[in-house]
């Protein structure tokens, strides 16, 4: 096989960046880079150029899966505390200039969602992909298609008014969320060190994982009897730790017979964005062709 069938992929969240090298729903190579904080989106298309800098004519396509909004190519946070990317910045421009290639640009959960759908835990499935990570975000799959509606928004769950105050659900919920519950109980730190104390015995962090599973269990009945999914995905770096999916379906009301969830890990894990992403690039070049 020649480099005619590789696509470069990115995953860029909130807390980090991934690329890979992509062949027929395999990773040949991949790399990770934590999305620096500080930064701006031209030092994050940097960042990945310097990733990708040692498969320089290997690949013949890129896409890249984005936490945010992307509309025509033009990138956008939804919620600026998640990851502070400004407003239609012009992503697959810049991509080009860097890379020298047109890209296509996705949502990392829509993305996602299509990875698990085609190679994971959502295989023919209606699905639903839920990435409990920096954010929330969400994916949808319905009959065999992935829904981003008619301006790329569809799937957006952590944007999600609640309260009083209206603010994003994911504000109660993510990574976030979790740095800012550890700080309140007296332990800074992330959520990964939230999980740590948790298996340490700490109970401040347990009640603060338990918190966050019971906020994901009401949105995953809510979105039960909305899309009445055959499944709801779970990934992200919150989603895939220890006992966290657990902790959601244990907190699942099973007493009505409304809303049947049923949960899966992200088969993927880690890789259902860069996956997905390429899945997607591969199907539109195809198309452009025909
Ligand atoms: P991104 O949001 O950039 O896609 P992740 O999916 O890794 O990145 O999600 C980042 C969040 O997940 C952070 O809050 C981080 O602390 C948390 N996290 C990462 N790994 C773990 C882990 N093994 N256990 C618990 N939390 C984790
Ligand atoms: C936010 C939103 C979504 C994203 C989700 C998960 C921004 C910058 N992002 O809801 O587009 O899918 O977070 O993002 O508004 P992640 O960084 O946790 O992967």
């Amino acid at each position: 096989m020649t480099h005619e069938q590789n696509t470069l992929a990115f995953d860029l969240g909130g807390t980090k960046i991934a690329a890979a090298l992509v062949r027929e729903g395999r990773l040949l190579d991949s790399v990770r880079l934590a999305t620096r904080e500080g930064a701006g989106p031209d030092d994050w298309i940097a960042d990945m150029s310097a990733l990708a800098a040692n498969w320089r004519g290997r690949f013949c396509n890129v896409g890249i899966a984005v936490t945010g909004v992307v509309r025509d190519g033009y990138w956008s946070a939804l919620n600026r505390a998640t990851l502070d990317v400004g407003v239609d910045y012009p992503l697959v421009e810049r991509l080009h200039s860097e890379l020298g290639q047109k890209a296509l640009a996705v949502n990392d959960a829509q993305a996602a969602a299509w990875g698990e759908y085609c190679y994971g835990a959502g295989q023919g499935r209606d699905m639903i992909f839920l990435t409990v990570s920096t954010g929330v975000g969400g994916g949808i799959v319905l009959g065999g298609r992935l829904w981003q509606g008619n301006d790329g928004l569809a799937g957006h769950v952590g944007q999600i008014p609640v309260g009083e105050t209206g603010q994003p659900f994911e504000n109660e919920v993510s990574g976030r969320w979790f740095a800012r519950a550890a700080l309140a109980a007296g332990h800074p730190g992330t959520a990964k060190t939230v999980f740590q104390a948790a298996a340490a015995g700490e109970r401040w962090a347990d009640a603060i994982i338990l918190q966050s599973a019971a906020r994901m269990a009401r949105l995953c009945e809510t979105l039960q009897a909305i899309l009445a999914p055959d499944i709801i995905v779970i990934g992200g770096g919150i989603g895939l730790a220890e006992g966290y999916l657990e902790h959601i379906d244990a907190a699942v009301d099973r007493s009505s017979r409304c809303t049947r969830v049923k949960l899966f890990r992200a088969s993927l894990r880690v890789d259902a964005g860069l996956l997905g992403v390429a899945d997607l690039v591969n199907r539109a070049s195809t198309e452009s062709t025909m």
